[in-house]
């Protein structure tokens, strides 16, 4: 355990110092297009890559940037394709990054709900080789029929997928209370005898076990599971539509926001 704590916490760090460096690039108004960060919710990729295994298979989302940092070789050189002065149309956006040759990553998608159909698919492949897609999105993504229509046929067909579920409580403008009624996943889960498991932000040390645990029995049953992680996006950001200050950004935050102190991970891992 300790060996794993000490994996993921190098992770967190390289994950958070390539995005807090991309940042101020970003506030140099360096880049064509904006860029999602991810800064708060760098635990879960880090846990999700000391666990992986070879031909594994992740499917994303928008916010991305949290596993792209982590799993491809050169994610400076991906990036650096964004910058101004460079032919950027000739690559996808931030939100579908693509790298061919990052083989860990098969898919990224901008449109909500969109990647829960695509793991069905890649969920065969996976299936004939011990392995599992990990398909991760955020608490407004599972809002799309996708979420719960993937999860029936994945169950119906014996497929094994992690259906890995950031919940910060924010989508776009939103919080989750300000634009919907609650949503028990677990009850969601239990309507169709599928495993969920919640990953409350401060238990780390049993987030590892837990999750260790719960993707041994997707892989060995072919079942999918559903496990939902409360994350903490850092930074805040002025919608200028509302004049809200959502505590959550679309890509420009300042460093002020609290980058290390909102987030005590790096104080729990290190015990
Ligand atoms: C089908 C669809 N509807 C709306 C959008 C616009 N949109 C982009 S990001 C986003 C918020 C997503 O929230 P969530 O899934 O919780 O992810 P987060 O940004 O919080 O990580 C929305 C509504 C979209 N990309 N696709
Ligand atoms: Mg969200």
């Amino acid at each position: 355990m300790h060996k794993k704590i000490k994996e993921i916490l190098s992770l967190v760090k390289k994950s958070r110092s390539f995005q807090i460096n991309l940042n101020n690039k970003m506030l140099k108004k360096n880049f064509y297009v904006p860029i999602h960060l991810a800064l708060g919710h760098e635990f879960v990729s880090s846990l999700v890559k000391v666990f992986f295994k070879k031909n594994d298979i992740l499917i994303l989302s928008h916010r991305n940037i949290h596993f792209t940092s982590i799993f491809s070789k050169k994610p400076e050189a991906y990036y650096s394709n964004f910058f101004k002065k460079k032919n950027v149309y000739k690559y996808s956006g931030s939100m579908n990054y693509f790298d061919p040759k990052c083989k860990e990553i098969s898919y990224c998608s901008s449109i909500l709900g969109n990647n829960f159909s695509i793991a069905c698919g890649f969920g065969f492949k996976a299936k004939k080789g011990k392995n599992i897609v990990i398909c991760n999105a955020g608490d407004g993504a599972i809002e799309e029929g996708t979420f719960y229509e993937s999860i029936m046929l994945a169950k119906s067909l014996k497929l094994p997928i992690v259906y890995l579920i950031e919940d910060n409580d924010w989508s776009m403008s939103t919080k989750k209370s300000e634009r919907r009624c609650k949503l028990n996943i677990k009850y969601l889960g239990k309507s169709l005898n599928v495993r969920h498991h919640f990953f409350p932000l401060k238990d780390i040390k049993k987030n590892i076990s837990k999750y260790e645990e719960a993707i041994k029995y997707c892989r060995e049953k072919n079942e999918p599971i559903i496990l939902e992680f409360e994350v903490n996006t850092l930074g805040k950001v002025l919608d200028k539509i509302s004049g809200k200050v959502n505590k959550y950004h679309h890509g420009k935050i300042s460093i002020k926001d609290g980058l290390f102190d909102n987030n005590n991970i790096f104080k729990i891992l290190n015990k």
